[in-house]
């Protein structure tokens, strides 16, 4: 039987985790005709099932003394050249098939960042939306009295992820500590006073620009001057916007789940400023920066209409950063007639298959999340690199050993997809490169 349809018998309902196979298995055909001994060792078949998986209760009080129960997971789905790596999501839509595709695209994301880091990704159901500190906090407790056992500095090394940010580290990491008794780097994106890593919460976001820069390099041309769209408001947006702005980009959006802006004059520091504070401190929607800079106009979200309007403006470039499948083929559509000639995903799986199927048949440049958003977990890298050593860096040594990473895993994903002869195509060179480097380090080490 054809492995996919044996991945859908088996797993019928996990449509997330289906997208994100395919779209890899669809792309190493070529690495597989090459290489007959990956069949003979049935590397797809293992490579797509998880290591482990951990489901567990998760209760808590919440203010008013009422219990509730959420759904806790991990799922630690490749160790073959580290020990697991990704982060945790907490959101109320998040259940195995997203969290088995996230974990799925982390290990090849992985791989490319040239440090030694297997696949993993978690979370649980909870929303912190509209939750207190305090409800927050033992939540998050709640969910490391449990989730402590299967994790470790050398063992899989969670970090943060859609409802998962400083806050939530630092309650999980208190966790962790008084169980295990233990000072360790079990957790990445820890704060700057207690073992994180400078340079880590813009990492996603500055890596993204970095590789949009690199790809425009290719054509002779730079960010300085180009329309950019940016969707999400959180922290791989954020730092999005940042550093475009840094580097004379005009950015007229940002999003959140119920609705988005368009700023026509573009976005400056101030501006920025105002929206971490917004969304970072005061925990608003993004509706309140209409309110504040009102030149700016905001559209509340729709999602009956089947397309989203802030893939309908004029623009050069487009940073995808809020979650999965929130570009389909229609607002694919939109964007090719609104001149975007680049697409850099900031976050993970953003672009459904007929959105791709359109953006590469356009010949437009289009970089997957694994190769554009690997930034962060390449800092986390770095971040238990320093923890490893007990000394940190300053932060132009991280941001450089940033801009090198993301360098190289552009020159990588060219590399493969010009020896596979499809060049330019970074969506294929990203996953057969990714793929190429797990493969041979789970042949390496035999059976396990
Ligand atoms: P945040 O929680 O900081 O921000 C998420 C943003 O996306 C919010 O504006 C949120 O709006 C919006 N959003 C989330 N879910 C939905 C949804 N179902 N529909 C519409 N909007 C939604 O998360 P991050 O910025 O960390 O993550 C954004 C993306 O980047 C994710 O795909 C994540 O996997 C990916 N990523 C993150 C990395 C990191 O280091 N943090 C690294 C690499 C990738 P609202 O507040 O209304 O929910
Ligand atoms: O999707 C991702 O790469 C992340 N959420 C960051 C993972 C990490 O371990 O830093």
């Amino acid at each position: 039987m054809d492995i996919m349809e044996a991945i859908k018998l088996r797993d019928p309902g996990e449509r997330e985790f289906h997208q994100a196979v395919y779209e890899v298995l669809e792309s190493v055909k070529p690495v597989l005709d090459r290489h007959p001994e990956y069949r003979r060792m049935k590397i797809l078949e293992r490579i797509t099932e998880p290591e482990r998986v951990i489901m567990f209760r998760v209760p808590w009080f919440d203010d008013q003394g009422e219990i509730h129960v959420n759904r806790g997971f991990r799922i630690q789905m490749n160790s073959a050249i580290g020990p697991y790596k990704g982060g945790l999501r907490f959101h109320p839509s998040v259940n195995l098939s997203i969290l088995k595709f996230l974990a799925f695209e982390q290990t090849f994301k992985n791989a490319l960042t040239t440090l030694p880091m297997g696949g993993g990704k978690g979370g649980s159901d909870f929303d912190p939306k509209g939750k207190s500190d305090n409800e927050v906090m033992r939540f998050c407790q709640s969910f490391m009295t449990e989730l402590f056992r299967h994790i470790g500095p050398d063992t899989d090394v969670p970090a943060g992820d859609i409802g998962v940010g400083a806050r939530e580290i630092g309650y999980l990491f208190g966790m962790y500590r008084r169980l295990s008794n233990q000072f360790s780097g079990v957790l990445t994106g820890k704060g700057l006073g207690w073992g994180g890593s400078l340079i880590r919460p813009e990492a996603t976001g500055y890596g993204c620009v970095y590789f949009a820069s690199e790809m425009l390099a290719t054509q002779n041309q730079s960010i300085k001057g180009k329309t950019c769209l940016v969707s999400g408001a959180g922290n791989v947006a954020q730092h999005t916007v940042e550093k475009l702005i840094e580097m004379g980009a005009r950015v007229v959006t940002l999003s959140d789940s119920s609705g988005y802006i368009y700023d026509e004059e573009g976005m400056d520091k101030d501006k920025l400023n105002f929206v971490k504070k917004l969304k970072n401190i005061r925990r608003g929607r993004i509706r309140e920066y209409a309110e504040n800079y009102p030149r700016s106009i905001y559209t509340p979200a729709d999602p009956a209409s089947g397309f989203n309007p802030l893939w309908n403006h004029k623009a050069d470039c487009a940073f995808p950063s809020a979650t999965q499948n929130e570009i389909n083929g229609r607002d694919a559509q939109n964007l090719l007639v609104n001149g975007v000639k680049l697409i850099a995903e900031g976050s993970n799986m953003p672009s459904t298959p007929e959105a791709i199927a359109a953006f590469l048949s356009s010949g437009i440049q289009y970089a997957p999340g694994k190769a554009s958003n690997a930034g962060g977990v390449a800092v986390s890298g770095l971040e238990m690199a320093q923890n490893s050593m007990r000394l940190r860096w300053p932060r132009e040594e991280v941001d450089q050993r940033l801009r090198t990473i993301m360098k190289s895993i552009h020159k990588a994903c060219l590399d493969a997809a010009e020896e596979y002869g499809k060049p330019g195509n970074y969506m294929v060179g990203a996953n057969i490169a990714g793929f190429v480097k797990v493969v041979n380090a789970m042949l390496d080490q035999g059976l396990v």
